[in-house]
């Protein structure tokens, strides 16, 4: 074991000879160190443990997208990037693999390990207090990071790994997806919709059928006709159009992508170092190799065929990589079937049998069977597996900086590991329309937050499945606040557009679309301040408030600086209980009838949330911004905020802007208001500082004072 010390705060401690996965952006010098802190390590031929003794109040933050709670004691997590479409609680992997958690309680400490292969994360599962950490190999490089808090130990953390992914503002705007939109007449109805309904939406989504026979990087010419006049005039009305790219590439002869794949050596390979074949969407596709930097090179240049039309945005998809089935799937499946005729089948040979065939997908001995070649080296892909969606991202992204380096593209994927958030989002992959998974979507948000990504969203209404009005109006009010936005569902589901539904609920979806506009310079602002800082936007309890209840909150979130939300999760329910940390202004968005704003001391409070009653909990001595609606993000007006307030005694907000499309921000360039509010005898004191040149002429405030008043003071910017 060689030993570096990152920061004060942060060791390394590096097993064997780990290949660089480029998570990690720091590093440091060597040091003496015997053992490895906290942890008890036991190696094995083939792979090594990690132990830790829980302490019984100890509750462990993290590990990104996964199932079961923000506290994730009581569980097992496989890191292994799996396309696993049915998140039921028992399933172990999807389709990230974050191997970064914090142990919260008599000690406190965050772990990192850093290794591409299978890791098995027994969260006091197999013996309540004990938590163990497999890996499947024995190189890597582990990271145990300190700090003075829970919110210090994930900064040092972030700080590790390297500042986040900044997408275009106008991701930030709503936006609307299917599998699929088949034809370019359907997405004109849909722009239609949207336009006729009075729905701000910034963007349409085009699934797999805008390809010719599932071949990226080429469009379907029937279906989508005159393409780049089809990009110009959605964009004309506002809207942008953003493809798919998978990560199979379709094996046909004259086919540009197959040919040069081919020509150049780009794919994976198999044992006898012939390009590997797998089957997905098109059938048969070869895997580029996004391990190899001249691949990724090539691939990434790729994207250039649809920037070309004016696309400016992207979502990775299948990048696990998902394999439909190989030739030894299907021939061990289809020799069991013939081995079985005119057997009589029982319970162990008929399951097996069924076994043969719905195990054909995702198969361990597939992703056993396929080498990456790493400078020179044949590398067997199961033990780089956690890389390949980060890999393909970070091809898409450099590919897109090539083409254009200071503008920012939406690129976001499906899978992905620790490292990829420097380079795009992610979505959190195929849900159901079930009320669990908006608790589920809930709780992975802070838990991604602290493994670096900050640009993610849930399929909301949910992917499979029918969602009904309620459980959309209901998803819609927790992605009111989530950075991507987006209604996905999948084929042979109801349409699930916020207009497809009873007049009532249209005009309340209607009203949360156009809330979420409103709210947008406080979620920018929010995001590019963590995604500068290096911070989370959303955050457990737990994390700004030490009390015994707070940490043990599990459906409630703080966002950003100024709000905590408390979204109903539940069908039928017209309320729900909260638990308030300390005293808050409780908000009401919608309040032609019945009250606007109610102050609630410290405790437990059933709030009533109608679903056309949307409402947020503003911090005490903290300031809530919001600006108008509009057709789009572009379109926002932003000479005028509205500042929404608690103060008792005095805030302050910084409000950040910039430019939203360049990367200038990069260089510090941006647009700044500094507000202080002091509340004193005779009234408020306001204070604005301004820097640089934002748009903002005037800001409006209503602010709530500690005995319940509303007071309404409009400042003059200049
Ligand atoms: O196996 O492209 O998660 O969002 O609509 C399904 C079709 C493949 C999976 C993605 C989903 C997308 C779908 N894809």
């Amino acid at each position: 074991m060689k030993t570096y010390r990152i920061r004060d705060e942060i060791v390394q401690y590096r097993f064997g000879e780990p290949l660089n996965t480029h998570s990690v952006v720091l590093d440091g010098k060597a040091i003496e160190k015997r053992e490895l802190d906290y942890f008890q390590f036991k190696a094995a031929d083939s792979n090594f443990q990690l132990q830790y003794k829980m302490d019984k109040e100890d509750i462990v933050w993290g590990l990104g997208e996964n199932q079961r709670g923000m506290n994730k004691r009581g569980g097992i997590y496989v890191s292994y990037c799996m396309d696993d479409p049915h998140h039921t609680p028992d399933k172990k992997s999807l389709y990230g693999a974050h191997n970064f958690f914090v142990v919260d309680g008599t000690e406190s400490f965050g772990i990192y390990i850093d290794f591409p292969g299978r890791v098995t994360f027994d969260v006091g599962f197999s013996h309540k207090d004990v938590l163990s950490i497999e890996l499947v190999g024995k190189d890597a490089d582990l990271y145990i990071i300190k700090g003075v808090n829970l919110a210090q130990i994930v900064r040092n953390f972030l700080m590790l790994i390297g500042k986040s992914y900044v997408p275009p503002k106008w991701a930030f705007g709503y936006q609307q997806s299917r599998w699929s939109y088949p034809d370019r007449k359907t997405v004109e109805e849909i722009a239609e919709s949207f336009e006729s309904y009075d729905m701000p939406c910034d963007a349409i989504y085009l699934d797999i059928d805008y390809m010719e026979s599932y071949k990226n990087f080429t469009i379907d010419k029937e279906k989508f006709p005159n393409f780049q006049q089809f990009v110009e005039n959605m964009k004309e009305r506002g809207l942008r159009l953003i493809p798919i790219i998978d990560a199979g590439v379709k094996i046909d002869e004259g086919y540009k992508v197959y040919d040069e794949g081919i020509e150049k050596g780009y794919f994976c390979t198999d044992q006898n170092g012939k390009p590997f074949v797998g089957a997905v969407w098109p059938g048969r596709v070869h895997f580029p190799d996004f391990l190899n930097p001249e691949a990724r090179k090539w691939f990434g240049e790729k994207y250039r065929e649809l920037t070309d039309y004016g696309i400016e945005g992207f979502w990775n998809d299948m990048n696990e990589p998902a394999i439909f089935y190989t030739k030894r799937g299907l021939d061990h499946a289809i020799q069991q079937a013939k081995d079985s005729e005119n057997t009589n089948l029982d319970i162990h040979s008929f399951f097996s049998l069924q076994e043969a065939f719905i195990g054909l997908s995702n198969h361990l001995k597939d992703y056993q069977s396929f080498y990456h070649d790493i400078e020179g080296k044949k590398v067997n892909h199961n033990q780089v597996h956690n890389l390949y969606g980060y890999y393909m991202t970070k091809a898409a992204a450099e590919g897109l900086e090539e083409i254009n380096p200071n503008k920012r593209f939406l690129l976001f994927s499906r899978a992905s590991s620790i490292g990829m958030h420097r380079y795009g989002g992610i979505w959190t992959g195929d849900n159901h329309s079930w009320w669990e998974h908006i608790l589920l979507n809930l709780k992975m948000l802070p838990s991604l937050n602290m493994c670096g990504f900050l640009y993610i969203g849930a399929d909301t209404g949910g992917f499979s499945g029918d969602t009904n009005a309620q459980m959309l109006i209901r998803w819609m009010q927790l992605s009111l606040f989530t950075p991507l936005f987006r209604n996905h569902s999948a084929m042979g589901t109801r349409q699930q557009e916020p207009f497809a539904f009873d007049e009532e609920s249209v005009d309340i979806m209607r009203g949360l679309l156009q809330l979420r506009y409103k709210c947008i310079p406080y979620i920018y602002s929010e995001y590019m301040k963590a995604a500068l800082k290096g911070d989370m936007y959303f955050a457990p309890l737990a994390f700004a408030y030490s009390d015994k209840i707070s940490r043990r909150i599990e459906d409630q979130l703080l966002v950003g600086e100024s709000l905590m939300i408390a979204p109903i999760y539940e069908e039928n329910a017209v309320g729900r209980t909260v638990w308030l940390p300390e005293e808050m202004l409780l908000w009401y968005f919608e309040s032609d009838e019945g009250e606007k704003y109610r102050i609630l001391p410290q405790g437990f409070h059933y709030i009533e949330g109608n679903l056309d009653r949307p409402y947020i909990f503003i911090r005490k001595n903290k300031l809530f911004l919001m600006g108008n609606s509009g057709k789009n993000v572009e379109e926002l007006n932003a000479e005028i905020l509205h500042i929404i307030g608690f103060i008792p005694e005095q805030g302050s907000y910084f409000y950040y802007d910039d430019d939203g499309m360049s990367k200038d921000y990069l260089k510090g360039i941006h647009d700044e208001l500094n507000i202080i509010i002091e509340n004193k005898k005779d009234g408020y004191s306001i204070q604005v500082e301004k820097n640089g040149n934002p748009e903002v002429k005037e800001i409006q405030f209503e602010i709530v004072n500690g005995w319940g008043t509303l007071e309404k003071k409009t400042v003059q910017i200049f």
